[in-house]
């Protein structure tokens, strides 16, 4: 049916009134007939033919134009929601894919901080006869040191007055202004990790955190603590609170008394039962020099017999004969002198670092991250 509207609108494209003039009719005849096109009459057709220039046919079959489709797929809204899944896989894959943090503990004396000077190859840490780390002293790599802290290399912290220190926000810079009691290049360390030659500790301070320069830092992070079992009961504490948050523990103990104390045997299976894996674990006979490269089965056999006794293995899952294998192996000496007596500890060390621990997480991420970054980019 003619649309006579339409076609006034979309052919001549004039106003109702303008087309009601030309025709010599009023407007609300011409409305009417918009609205009723049956009672148009050929006379009126005529008319409209002579004024509009189409043939009647034309004005008859003039058919209205349509809207058009172009349907389109949106393929967006399946990417947005794949980013946000890629934003999520990668923030996981982020907070598992951190180094190891390494924690070195054991009596005093025993050479902890001696044996982390020399995995950096520099003196970081002040070492000596008598009791002298007093805080958990925190080494990260240069690299890993946040903008705010400016040209500091050192930043002193206080332990939080309720709870314990946070790990993960040790580079937040609120957190650490909150808890800071110093900073500034090495030499404050002096004043803060160590004691005088009285024994006496000279800061508050809980946690101090030294950027280092050097290649291992890459790979994990080094904690020295205090000796435990020193007359200082913080001293214990501190060494305490540290294992909490560690990945893998270095426990050190001098070769010519290697865990023969009650107190040490019972410090080593208490920290050890914190570690999530036996392969994290590395027990030191420091100084090995001391009772030599022959005397080295002898103290293994008593030490590993001393601590496999109570029930160790409970803590891993394994079957005894299993753990006894694998505990064994994870005894070894060091010594400055003695390349020999350090050799295997400096091999285990580098392949835990190197191959070991980096695969551990990535077999994580895979299991908790288990949209691949590939799949998600697939435009299927
Ligand atoms: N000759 C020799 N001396 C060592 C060796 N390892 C440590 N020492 C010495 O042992 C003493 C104690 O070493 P530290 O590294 O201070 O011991 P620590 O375990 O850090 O002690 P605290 O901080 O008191 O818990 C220092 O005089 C070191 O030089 C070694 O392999 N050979
Ligand atoms: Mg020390």
């Amino acid at each position: 049916m003619l649309s006579l509207e339409q076609f006034r609108d979309e052919r001549l494209r004039i106003s109702k009134e303008e087309l009601a003039y030309r025709l010599n009719i009023s407007t609300d005849k011409l409305e009417f007939l918009e609205q009723n096109p049956g009672l148009i009459d050929l006379s009126f057709l005529v008319q409209l033919s002579q004024l509009s220039g189409y043939s009647i046919d034309d004005i008859i079959q003039f058919k209205p134009q349509e809207i058009l489709l172009l349907d389109v797929k949106d393929s967006y809204s399946k990417w947005d929601e794949r980013l946000s899944q890629m934003k999520k896989s990668l923030e996981r894959a982020t907070e598992i894919f951190k180094k190891p943090k390494i924690a070195f503990f054991g009596p005093s004396d025993a050479g902890k901080s001696t044996l982390i000077n020399s995995l950096c190859g520099q003196k970081v840490l002040v070492s000596r006869w008598t009791p002298l780390t007093s805080s958990v002293v925190h080494l990260k790599h240069v690299a890993d040191k946040p903008k705010w802290m400016g040209s500091d290399e050192v930043m002193v912290l206080q332990e939080p007055s309720e709870g314990r220190l946070d790990y993960d926000l040790l580079l937040d810079e609120e957190y650490c202004k909150k808890l800071k009691i110093d900073s500034g290049k090495l030499e404050i360390t002096r004043n803060h990790i160590s004691r005088d030659y009285k024994g006496e500790i000279l800061s508050k301070a809980h946690h101090t955190l030294i950027f280092v320069d050097a290649p291992i830092l890459k790979t994990c992070d080094l904690l020295d603590s205090p000796g435990y079992g020193t007359e200082v009961k913080g001293d214990t504490e501190h060494a305490k609170r540290l294992i909490k948050s560690m990945d893998a523990m270095v426990y050190m103990c001098q070769s010519n008394g290697f865990l023969n104390k009650k107190e040490d045997v019972d410090f080593f299976i208490k920290s050890t039962k914190q570690l999530p894996n036996l392969e994290h674990l590395f027990v030191v006979a420091s100084q090995a020099q001391l009772i030599g490269e022959k005397n080295v089965p002898l103290i293994m056999k008593r030490a590993i017999s001393a601590t496999i006794n109570m029930d160790l293995h409970q803590t891993w899952n394994l079957e005894k004969e299993m753990f006894r294998k694998k505990f064994s192996n994870r005894f070894f000496t060091y010594s400055l002198e003695s390349e020999v007596l350090r050799s295997r500890f400096e091999r285990a060390m580098t392949n835990f670092l190197e191959l070991e621990y980096p695969e551990l997480l990535s077999r994580k991420v895979q299991q908790e991250v288990p949209s691949s970054f590939f799949a998600l980019l697939s435009n299927s």
